[in-house]
């Protein structure tokens, strides 16, 4: 018998490694009013890339797990992070399971009922993102944050949930990093 060689994660840069990979760039164009500064945001249109998300090719049966390492490059609109755009499962029950790779950052979880809170993420960090839970990464240092991400295939994303907005912001202030509740987005 022979062994089977599997798809291979990088650690230190969360590079992923066969296994059929997919990936997808996101760009600041793709984001209109992800950012509370919209007017910054369109400033910097351009052939910037916030994030990336690499993903292996696997099935999306119904007990199946998809896994994925989103690359969230560093940077700011205005005075606010770097973050992906945020969803909650279709399948709202659904869980996740993200592990921080490399850099540093926040992971914002926010209920149905709009309770959120702030997880830090670095490497080795494991966040359980509860079902029911919209959940949105926040690069909030000077380097790449990585995450490697474990789903359910039949999960899905609801991206129009949150369209107008996560409860919870987070800007550099002073070479610091404050978080604000905002009312609507
Ligand atoms: C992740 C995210 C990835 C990109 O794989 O999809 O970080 O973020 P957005 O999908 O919000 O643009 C995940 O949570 N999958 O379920
Ligand atoms: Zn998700």
């Amino acid at each position: 018998l022979s062994f089977i060689q599997p798809p291979q994660v990088a650690w230190a840069s969360g590079a992923l490694a066969d296994g059929l990979l997919l990936r997808k760039s996101t760009r600041i164009e793709d984001l209109p009013d992800v950012f509370a500064d919209e007017h910054a945001r369109q400033q910097l249109v351009g052939e910037q890339v916030v994030y990336d998300v690499e993903m292996l090719d696997t099935s999306p049966a119904e007990g199946e797990l998809y896994t994925g390492v989103t690359h969230l490059y560093p940077g700011r609109v205005g005075c606010e992070y770097f973050m992906t755009r945020g969803h909650f499962h279709a399948r709202r029950e659904q869980g996740e399971v993200y592990f921080g790779l490399r850099g540093t950052g926040l992971l914002l979880l926010q209920t149905e009922q709009g309770d959120a809170r702030l997880e830090k993420v670095f490497a080795g960090s494991v966040h359980i993102i509860p079902g029911f839970t919209a959940h949105r990464l926040i690069n909030t240092g000077e380097e790449v944050l990585s995450a490697l991400a474990v789903w359910p295939g039949i999960a899905g994303h609801d991206y129009a949930a949150l369209a107008s907005g996560f409860r919870i912001r987070v800007f550099e202030e002073n070479k610091t990093v404050q978080a604000k509740e905002v009312q609507n987005g």
